[in-house]
């Protein structure tokens, strides 16, 4: 299990966050996402390797950007 945090541009209310987690969590092996909506933080725990490509994929699909982060 590993868990990665990136930041996330563009998030302003609870259904954004709602976006974000539902995209981020058809990605195989995620098994947690937990939004901060304050600073666009987002954890994101997995069953081994997590892409990176496609986090940022799953969050462009929902709208937004990731800004940093593994
Ligand atoms: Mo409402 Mo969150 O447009 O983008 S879903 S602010």
């Amino acid at each position: 299990m590993s868990t990665a945090t990136y930041t996330v541009s563009g998030m302003t209310c609870g259904h954004c966050v709602s976006s974000v987690t539902e995209e981020i969590s058809e990605i195989a092996g995620v098994t947690d996402v937990s939004v901060d909506l304050p600073t666009g933080a987002v954890t994101v725990t997995s069953d081994g390797e997590l892409s990176a490509d496609a986090v940022r994929a799953a969050v462009q699909e929902a709208g937004y950007e990731v800004t940093s982060g593994a």
